[in-house]
């Protein structure tokens, strides 16, 4: 049967806000979990994601988990360590000891961040390519998605790992103009992601249906995932305050921009 009750984690974040918003109408009821209070949701559990026995509570009895939480930019190993690696593991443990068979797993571009963007008639990135993170960040994404594929291996429990490009509400860089997923979107990937069938653990990029676009969607589609969005009705306005990007510039040489040359910090 496909999923009711949704464990989402990270849901004071900017992706968990906007899948507040958006989820519900596919007939989900969502269960929060984030370490900062969600605002206007007093039911919302306020927890660390190294608060094991908080962690066990909050998923017991959920169909899957849509798992955000974590640190979402650069930042030191300790930290990066703490919150997305012991974190995720500790999430991952509750989801088995409480049988929740099915979880969506936010993985990055910053993943295979160190990957050359394609050019010109370069072939997309298949989701295949070698692992090539950018920062600390991007590593402990590639640490969930392995972890994901042990505990399908050895457990059987599923996930889908979306390697999101840029969610917000628009894009805002030429950069975005190629890895923007809109919310709708999302809501549609993760939608698919929850209810597609025999998964076991299945990467995909998060994207809209970009003219763009830098990699290839097709393991998304495959789960039932139609993008609608096309982030080129934004393109001539950026276009023309920041110009196409330089492939002479190394920030923009590589799929994770910035994150290979000047990443952006977590500020707390
Ligand atoms: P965000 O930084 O706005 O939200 C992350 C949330 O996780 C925050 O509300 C924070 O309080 C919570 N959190 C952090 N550490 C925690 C801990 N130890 N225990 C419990 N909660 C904790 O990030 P955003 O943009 O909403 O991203 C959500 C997820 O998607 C993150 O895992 C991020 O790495 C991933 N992602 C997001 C992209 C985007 O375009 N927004 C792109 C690629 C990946
Ligand atoms: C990410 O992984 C970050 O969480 C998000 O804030 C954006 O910077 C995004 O990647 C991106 O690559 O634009």
């Amino acid at each position: 049967p496909a999923p009711r009750t949704v464990l989402l984690t990270g849901a004071a974040g900017g992706v968990g806000t906007l899948m507040r918003d958006l989820l519900p109408a596919y007939g989900y009821e969502l269960r929060l979990f984030d370490v900062a209070p969600v605002d206007g949701e007093p039911d919302a559990i306020t927890a660390d994601l190294a608060d094991k026995a908080a962690l066990r509570e909050a998923v017991r009895g959920v169909d899957a988990i849509i798992h955000l939480a974590g640190i979402s930019l650069e930042a030191s190993f300790d930290k990066i360590l703490r919150a997305n690696i012991e974190g995720t593991y500790n999430l991952y443990e509750a989801a088995r000891e409480e049988g929740v068979r099915r979880t969506v797993f936010a993985s990055s571009n910053h993943a295979v961040g160190f990957t050359p963007r394609p050019q010109g008639d370069d072939p997309l990135i298949p989701v295949d390519t070698p692992r090539r993170p950018d920062t600390y960040y991007g590593l402990s994404k590639c640490f969930g998605e392995d972890l994901a594929q042990l505990y399908w291996d050895l457990h059987g429990l599923e996930t889908v790992s979306v390697r999101i490009g840029s969610c917000f509400p628009e894009p805002t860089t030429v950069r975005m103009l190629s890895v923007w997923m809109s919310p709708e979107d999302g809501a549609r990937l993760f939608h698919a992601a929850l209810t597609a069938e025999n998964v076991g653990h299945t990467v995909v990029y998060g994207s809209s249906a970009n003219t763009r676009l830098w990699w290839d969607l097709s393991s998304a589609r495959a789960l039932g995932y139609e993008p609608r969005d096309d982030s080129e009705v934004y393109a001539a306005k950026l276009v023309a305050e920041q110009g196409e990007l330089d492939p002479g510039n190394p920030e923009h040489a590589h799929l994770g921009g910035a994150f290979t040359t000047n990443p952006p910090r977590w500020p707390h």
